[in-house]
């Protein structure tokens, strides 16, 4: 940008013309904004010259990190030869030709064929539509309801929302019909009485219990993901996903794994459904895809389900003007290349996961913290009122997670809040001095944040 604004100016801009998303713009002060001016590697300056890290690899997305110049000039070169042309009408590019094979390539073997969209969000859409279309071509039409899970995140679209097991976004018009919710695997919230192990098997068996209380002649699909990232880095006892994939092989429904945050090398494989041997039907994937550099999504779709459109499907009423958009693509085979050549989910997967792991799960030891979590290299740190009494919740909810942020902020990471639990997913890229410093603000944070809490009252000790 050449316009040279001071931070105030920029503030009362922002505040007078832009609409935020998952904002309170009733609350929002002026100086509580943030206007982030340039990003390399796993840090961010804003607009006071502040260096902040970032730990949340933008939203959940950049894990190759910021600044790789090779991805713009994949873009740049993509965009002077032909920045756009549509996918639609028997018409075609070379960019969504080979993302679609790089794609074939890296995901596991039943997927062959990409469908293109621009986010997370419109691939739910997608994923929606289709699963019912296949059942209405294999003369099933009554199968139609898709299960979810409670605190699912599945995008802001209005089917997006209603995928999602999110109250609050089902309350402003993200509802509709035939989407049935079942539990969630969140042991340290829900299961504590039993063992990490008896709850897997208890939260899986939902699932089979809904099947039998609603009928499988009536259900589509079953859709979630591997970890839940926003509501809350909810990772799942070991023995969930294998129970779950007992009960899909038993049963005549479609598995959708919504990769859109464990895609990409996050969980430590190129897939979460791999790091937890599931073998869906469909994936939906975006972030990662082009690490934010462009806005791409995509769904992979198994060689069964596409042999049945192939077959007697006719045309699919359906598609997006940027399905395939050139330049997202370029962008996000120029990422991919990155992600093969720097072997970053091996490096996940064996180095920094791990390293970063021990390093974290060590901060479960604080008075403020209840319990620390990590798969590959996303997050979570639960915040306890009483560490005593582990089933007390703060409150008011959230109260606690907003102060911690605001601190982190502050310290110099960017941690977000999930109502009371502090995440992190930083880039992929991230060096071992850099998880040594991401960790020790971390924990300078909580020093900072419980000290606060006592002080109001807030927490025990
Ligand atoms: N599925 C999952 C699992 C996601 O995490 C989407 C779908 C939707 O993707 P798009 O590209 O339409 O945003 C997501 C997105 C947060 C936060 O607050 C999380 C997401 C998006 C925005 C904010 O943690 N995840």
């Amino acid at each position: 940008m050449n316009v040279n604004l001071s931070t105030h100016d920029l503030r009362l801009k922002d505040a007078a013309h832009h609409f935020h998303p998952f904002t309170d713009h009733g609350s929002l002060g002026l100086d509580e904004r943030r206007v982030v001016t340039r990003a390399d590697g796993v840090w961010l300056w804003d607009s006071d010259g502040n260096r902040i890290m970032d730990g949340m690899a933008g939203l959940w997305c950049v894990n190759v990190g910021h600044g790789r110049q090779e991805i713009v000039d994949a873009v740049r070169a993509q965009m002077s030869e032909l920045s756009y042309y549509n996918t639609f009408f028997k018409t075609t590019t070379e960019p969504a030709i080979h993302l679609a094979e790089k794609l074939a390539e890296i995901t596991p073997p039943q997927f062959n064929m990409a469908f293109f969209g621009g986010s997370g969000s419109d691939g739910n859409d997608t994923v929606v539509r289709m699963v019912r279309t296949y059942w209405q071509i294999m003369g099933k039409p009554e199968k139609k309801i898709i299960l979810s899970r409670v605190n699912a995140y599945h995008g802001s679209t209005v089917a997006g929302a209603a995928l999602g097991g999110m109250a609050g976004m089902h309350g402003q018009g993200g509802v509709i019909g035939d989407i049935q919710h079942i539990m969630q695997p969140y042991w340290f919230g829900e299961g504590r009485d039993m063992s990490q192990d008896e709850f897997g098997i208890h939260a899986a068996r939902a699932l089979e219990r809904k099947l039998d209380e609603i009928g499988e002649e009536n259900v589509a699909a079953f859709i979630a993901e591997p970890i839940q990232g926003a509501g809350g880095v909810i990772i799942p006892p070991e023995t969930y996903w294998p129970e779950v994939q007992r009960i899909l092989d038993e049963r005549d429904i479609l598995f959708i794994s919504d990769e859109v945050i464990c895609g990409f090398g996050r969980t430590g494989s190129w897939f979460g459904c791999e790091t937890y041997g599931t073998r869906p039907d469909m994936m939906t994937m975006a972030k990662g895809l082009s690490s934010g550099y462009l806005p791409i999504g995509a769904v992979m779709i198994s060689d069964k389900m596409a042999e049945v459109f192939h077959g007697k499907g006719g045309e699919f009423f359906h598609g997006y003007t940027y399905s395939g958009h050139p330049a997202c693509c370029a962008a996000a085979l120029a990422n991919l290349e990155i992600m093969q050549r720097e072997k970053l989910v091996e490096r996940t997967a064996n180095d920094i996961g791990p390293y970063l792991q021990e390093r974290w799960k060590k901060l479960g030891e604080h008075p403020l913290v209840g319990e620390a979590r990590m798969k590959g290299l996303v997050g979570a740190l639960d915040l306890v009122p009483d560490k005593n009494d582990l089933s007390k919740r703060f409150s008011p909810e959230g109260a606690a997670g907003n102060l911690t942020r605001d601190h982190s902020f502050n310290n110099g990471l960017v941690m977000r809040a999930v109502r009371d639990r502090m995440i992190i997913c930083p880039p992929l890229t991230l060096s071992h001095e850099e998880a040594d410093e991401l960790v020790r603000i971390a924990s300078k944070t909580l020093d900072d944040a419980y000290a606060d809490l006592k002080r109001q009252g807030m927490a025990a000790g």
